[in-house]
């Protein structure tokens, strides 16, 4: 280093996953130089992982938008004309005045992707906008099932409290792998961390994952089938009364019902349905009433289903009957830190609201959903068709739509018919290539953000700091206020640091103070159903067995079990040609949903998608360790690269999922070889109340591929 360098140190908080790992990034002369974790931040406590250094590579990537870009050929044709963002927004708003001229606001749909920096703005924006659709591929299949499910049964989303004096006795991890997902990052490390104490682990999952090694009873659950094992739970806890009867009868609401309700479900009836040995049911529901405190660890997996919504219903009620609710090292409720997000819901008219695609069936889902949401399909179905209204534009702000939402063809088909679209992002993915408009986002080191972990329970605030400059790009945020301006919106047009600091007024700092700090913590407090008698905030102010929203809603107030639309139980018929069953998209520490893959620090030791099968399944179709394999559905087929493993079942098939190859030629990128979502359908039948469709329990059949050229 030259004796002129000057190094300076920034905190901030990593966001190469959704979560926000508290870090301190290394600058010397305008570039960054090394990022490290933070100590003192009460997440992560110092620790990262392999991918928070590999930003640097991602924010000096060569591939990287860093203009504006409009197409100058035919759609996906690969040509592009770089723009000003002045033309951009010329653009965006001449297309965008004239479709709500002549059809109305809610013909624009707004796209997003998982939790990142800007992801309560997108639906803001649509507020300012005017229409009621917007949608992300992780909705209604991901995360927001859990808080809709919790707010209803708890009033409020229970944590895992590991930040405390006292760690978990037990924890149940269903559907779930946060050794490898985080997935508010911190998780991954509180995680790894218990398997070293005495803290017991029950594990629900059709591969033996890192955690289920270490745990102390596994259920090889069929994909799919977690509503059956979860109520066989719970008739075993109430049958054998080892619930904590003093809590049920203080502290919750249809006790009566639910026990009534779950006597048919037996272990030996879950064995039938799951393949799960009824002993095993029995011992796991033992051990966790056994247990306390204990937490449960719920993932996506009991999301991608089309029972969503009852799935997670049936877990909540287990902790829920052994009392680990809200006290140290249990089930407990955040702090809350921030004050309230300025979504704009307001805005938009009743008669719009009403609009919302898919709305009127999945209610949760459209309409008391904690940020109202369009149904995916419904909105691809109108793009087709028309009906009920056209959606004639897409506006896309980090979403790669062919790597993540189900059927890819089905979704490159809805996306040729829109007359615009529009996507910002940070590379040229095979996505944004049939853009007509590709807009150069910021990465998380190139933008203020304040976000606070975890998700929803928020006892931390943390700041993330812009650092650096890369070409013209622009944060989201920005973006939005500027568009909101330049269409006149009225709405959505303040700054960003305004909101932010209206936010972090509960805090008593502004956002530049935040900055500095790096993050502000406000620790948890227990048994608050307690304190004044307060209870909890449901509409019986106790934990709802029984669900008076659901039932207000028109459906079901008690757990229930749904066989998956497409499996060996439900179609017979289709399972001679398509013999396994299918689950996909575990998480890959290296990467972040599609993300990633130019990263050769990333990329370097998980350079292939992988399949994994058990070894005497590849034998009975001549496949070795490493050969190809083709993997087909009724909807597709693709290949990825044989993992035998006897951690899978005989008659499970595992794929990865959000692969593309960005170093391919072409504009197609490689999306059409490996990418999952070939094979997982969008069609009904959805989650009754959520509207949730089939990711991870299909029928698939495998043989041996050539490598791809
Ligand atoms: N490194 C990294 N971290 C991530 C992400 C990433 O892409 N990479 N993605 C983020 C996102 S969007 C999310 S939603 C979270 C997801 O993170 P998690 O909630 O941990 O979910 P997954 O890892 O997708 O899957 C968890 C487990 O579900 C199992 N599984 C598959 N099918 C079934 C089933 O039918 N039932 C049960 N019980 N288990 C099943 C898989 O074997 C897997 O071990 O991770 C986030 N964090
Ligand atoms: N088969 C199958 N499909 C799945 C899943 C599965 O397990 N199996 N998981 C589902 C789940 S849980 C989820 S959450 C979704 C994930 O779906 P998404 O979160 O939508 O993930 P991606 O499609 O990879 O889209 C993210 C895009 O945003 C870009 N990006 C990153 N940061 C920014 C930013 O700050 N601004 C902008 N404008 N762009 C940015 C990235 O480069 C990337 O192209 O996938 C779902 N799809
Ligand atoms: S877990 Fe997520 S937030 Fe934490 S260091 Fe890794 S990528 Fe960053
Ligand atoms: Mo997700």
């Amino acid at each position: 280093m030259s004796e002129l360098e000057t190094t300076t140190i920034h905190k901030s908080a990593c966001r190469m996953c959704h979560g926000g790992c508290g870090v301190l990034v290394h600058m010397t002369d305008g570039r960054i130089k090394k990022i490290v974790g933070d100590p003192d931040s009460p997440l992560n406590r110092g620790k990262i992982c392999i991918k928070a250094p590999a930003s640097i590579e991602l924010v000096n990537h060569p591939d990287r938008l860093k203009f504006p870009m409009k197409r100058a050929g035919a759609r996906g044709s690969g040509e592009w004309d770089r723009i000003s963002w002045d033309e951009a927004y010329d653009i965006l708003a001449e297309r965008l005045g004239a479709i709500i001229e002549e059809n109305g606001a809610q013909s624009i749909a707004i796209g997003t992707g998982t939790g990142r920096h800007h992801c309560e703005f997108v639906p803001r924006f649509a507020n300012a906008l005017g229409t009621p659709n917007w949608c992300e591929p992780g909705h209604a299949q991901c995360f927001f099932p859990r808080v809709n499910v919790s707010k209803m049964t708890f009033g409020d989303l229970p944590i895992c409290d590991y930040y405390g004096d006292t760690d978990p006795d037990c924890v149940l991890v269903w559907g779930h792998n946060p050794a490898v997902s985080g997935p508010d990052g911190e998780l991954l490390f509180h995680s790894r961390a218990l398997t070293k104490k005495n803290t017991k682990f029950i594990v629900v999952d059709p591969r033996r994952t890192l955690l289920a090694e270490e745990a102390e009873i596994w259920l090889q659950v069929r994909p799919g089938t977690d509503d059956a094992v979860a109520l066989a739970m719970l008739n075993e806890i109430i049958g054998a009364e080892l619930h904590d009867a003093d809590f049920v009868e203080n502290w919750t609401f249809g006790f009566d019902q639910l026990k009534a309700h779950v006597q048919p479900f037996t272990p030996e009836w879950a064995e039938s349905i799951s393949w799960v040995p009824a002993e095993k049911i029995r011992a796991a529901a033992r051990l966790f009433a056994a247990s306390k405190p204990s937490v449960v660890e719920w993932g996506c997996a009991i999301e991608h289903s089309p029972n969503s919504i009852q799935t997670a219903r049936a877990i909540a009620c287990l902790p829920a009957l052994t009392g680990t609710i809200d006290i140290p090292g249990g089930w407990v409720f955040g702090s809350h830190i921030l004050g309230e997000f300025p979504f704009l819901h307001d805005r938009l008219e009743e008669d719009v609201k009403a609009m919302r695609l898919g709305s009127d069936e999945f209610r949760l889902l459209g309409r008391t959903n904690v940020i109202p949401s369009a149904h995916i399909p419904a909105v691809f179905e109108a793009m087709r068709t028309g009906e009920p209204y056209p959606i004639k534009a897409f506006l896309i702000f980090g979403n790669n739509p062919l790597a993540t939402y189900a059927n890819s063809a089905l979704v490159r088909d809805s996306l040729a018919n829109v007359e615009f679209l529009s996507i910002m992002d940070l590379f040229m993915t095979p996505s944004a290539e049939l853009a007509d408009l590709v807009l150069p986002a910021a990465s998380w080191l190139e933008l203020d953000a304040l976000t606070a972990f975890p998700f929803f329970a928020e006892t931390t605030a943390l700041a993330q700091q812009k650092l650096v400059q890369v070409g013209e790009c622009k944060q989201d945020e920005v973006v939005f206020a500027e568009l909101a301006q330049r269409m006149n919106l009225g709405f959505g047009e303040e700054d960003i640091e305004s909101i932010f600091d209206a936010r972090l007024e509960a805090v008593g700092k502004s956002f530049q103070e935040l900055t500095r700090d790096g993050f502000a913590h406000k620790p948890i407090t227990y048994r608050k159903h307690e304190t004044d008698n307060a209870g909890f905030n449901t509409e019986s102010g106790k934990i709802e067995l029984y669900s008076l929203a659901l039932e207000k809603l028109g459906y079901d107030p008690l757990p229930t079990y749904r066989e998956p639309p497409e499996s060996p139980l439900s179609k017979p018929d289709v399972a001679r040609d398509y013999p396994l069953v299918l689950t996909s998209g575990a998480r890959i520490l290296n990467f972040f949903t599609s993300e990633h893959r130019q990263l050769t620090r990333l990329r370097r030791s998980h350079a292939e998608p992988l399949v994994e099968l058990h070894p005497e399944t590849a034998i009975k179709f001549a496949i070795r360790d490493g050969d190809w394999v083709w993997i087909e559905t009724r909807r597709g087929k693709i290949r990825q690269k044989a993992k035998l493993t006897d951690g899978i079942d005989r008659r499970v098939v595992h794929v990865e999922f959000g692969w593309w190859f960005p170093e391919r030629d072409g504009p197609e990128k490689g999306i059409w070889q490996s990418n999952a979502n070939l094979l997982t359908d969008q069609g009904p039948p959805y989650d009754p109340a959520m509207g949730t469709y089939q990711l991870r329990a299909l029928l698939c059949r495998i043989s041996k591929a050539p490598a791809p050229l």
